[in-house]
């Protein structure tokens, strides 16, 4: 029977068997109402006394809701039915049963607590406004694989246990591997690099990064998933930046068109930002700031508050969702960013803001072994403790740098998600290591 399952979007008048789950019963004696659903959509089953055979009428009296069914029977055109056709039922077929109290609603109007949600994430997306989040993520995570393979990019997959930090070492989750001790890689920042030295001249990855970062935010995870880029032989910064926002505007462009029916359930309108986005750099971010009555520390990032406002201003001055804040301070940034030739307290770096969030943080990397040695030393780091990178730069790196891109953060300004978990199928934070 399962053989000829077909989608229930897809049934049309005429024999059909679809299968999915029970969810919602509507039960007139005579007359019963099975709304049955599954990954593309619900339908209408329609189990009249007189019509149905009795041995299916007895099947259905004993389903409960969340039951999973498969039912042959013929699409009939009803203009009362939700979809227009309804499923007048010849044979059906218990796959699997359903306790009746359910942990979460599935249709409930009264909106379930975040952490309820989570607890209960396997049944959290049987609501199509939450399949939908994810239909679109998978969607964006597609196309921004077709936009690196169209222009030539490799696909890497880099080492996850790794023996040092690469951000900073407050934020590290230490393992023990074996006798020794590892940690979870915070980036592929070495290995992309890595790829650079090699000659690998254009990688990306799309892969898990781990963080441990003992805050509560609506931005923070544990595991978040990255999108990195890398590229060898650039001129400046700015050839990084294009193909950041080159990225954004390819992947809105393009799930818009796929995802139609997901915005619709999301009641989402999606707008194509145009490139190339405002430049700003942290000097006259700083000002702009000011003149607003926010006043940044000269040298510092500008914290969660202050990067929203900076957002709001952006939006309003130059109608952008999107702006790159860039030049960043040197003190602000890891060892191996590359400092500006002629002012080195500030660097060839930048962010991407959107909506007032951080999405993407990118720059030219030092490939010069005696600066980055420096470097190292200026930021309190031996490096002998990371020579596997740095005896790289003895043999021949041209000038690179690339980008990382939180996905997660990505989809959750996209859709207006009140929080970054919403847009993980299993967030994992300080508190939650399940499910
Ligand atoms: P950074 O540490 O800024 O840079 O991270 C890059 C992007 O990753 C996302 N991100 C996170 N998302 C969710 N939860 C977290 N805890 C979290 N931490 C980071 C953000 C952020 O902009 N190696 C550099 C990148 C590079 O220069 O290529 C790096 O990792 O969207």
């Amino acid at each position: 029977m399962l053989k000829k399952r077909v989608y229930i979007s897809s049934v049309k008048e005429g024999p059909v068997v679809i299968a999915g789950w029970v969810r919602e019963i509507r039960d007139f004696g005579s007359l019963k109402f099975i709304i049955l659903a599954d990954r593309s959509g619900e339908i209408q089953i329609t189990a009249k006394k007189g019509e149905t055979p009795e041995n299916i009428l007895k099947i259905l009296d004993g389903v409960g809701k969340e039951w999973v069914i498969a039912v042959e029977g013929i699409g009939r055109k009803n203009e009362k039915a939700p979809n227009g056709v309804e499923i007048v039922p010849k044979e059906v077929k218990i796959l699997s049963e359903s306790e009746s109290v359910l942990p979460l609603e599935i249709r409930s109007k009264a909106k379930a607590e975040l952490p309820t949600r989570l607890d209960n994430r396997f049944l959290d997306i049987r609501k199509p406004e939450v399949r939908a989040i994810f239909k679109i993520r998978s969607e964006i995570s597609n196309t921004i694989r077709n936009f690196f393979y169209e222009r030539g990019f490799l696909e890497i997959h880099t080492p996850k246990i790794v023996a040092s930090a690469t951000e900073s070492g407050a934020n590290v989750f230490p393992i023990l591997y074996f006798e020794k001790e590892a940690f979870l890689a915070q980036s592929p920042q070495f290995y992309k690099q890595a790829a650079m030295a090699g000659g690998l001249e254009r990688v990306f990855e799309i892969a898990p990064a781990f963080r441990a970062e003992k805050h509560h935010t609506i931005r923070h995870l544990t595991e978040y998933t990255s999108v990195d880029f890398e590229i060898s032989f650039i001129d400046s910064y700015e050839d990084l930046m294009r193909i950041a926002e080159e990225l954004i505007v390819y992947t809105l462009k393009n799930i818009k068109d796929r995802c139609e029916n997901e915005f619709k359930i999301l009641k989402k309108e999606i707008e194509i930002p145009t490139a190339p986005f405002p430049r700003i750099t942290m000097r006259e971010a700083y000002k702009i700031l000011k003149e607003k009555g926010i006043e940044v520390e000269y040298g510092d990032e500008l914290d969660t508050e202050s990067e929203r406002k900076f957002g709001e201003i952006i939006k309003e001055k130059f109608g952008s969702e999107f702006v790159f804040l860039t030049e960043f301070p040197w003190k602000v940034r890891p060892f191996y960013t590359y400092r500006k030739e002629d002012e080195i307290e500030w660097t060839c770096s930048f962010d991407l803001i959107y909506k007032g969030v951080e999405i993407v943080t990118g720059g030219q990397r030092e490939h010069r072994y005696e600066k980055l040695i420096e470097n190292c030393k200026e930021k309190g780091i031996n490096p002998e403790t990371i020579d596997f990178y740095i005896r790289m730069f003895r043999y021949g790196v041209p000038p690179h740098g690339g980008c990382g891109l939180g996905l997660d953060r990505l989809v959750m300004l996209l859709l207006d998600l009140p929080n970054v978990r919403e847009a993980t199928l299993f967030p994992r934070d300080p508190e939650r290591l399940e499910p």
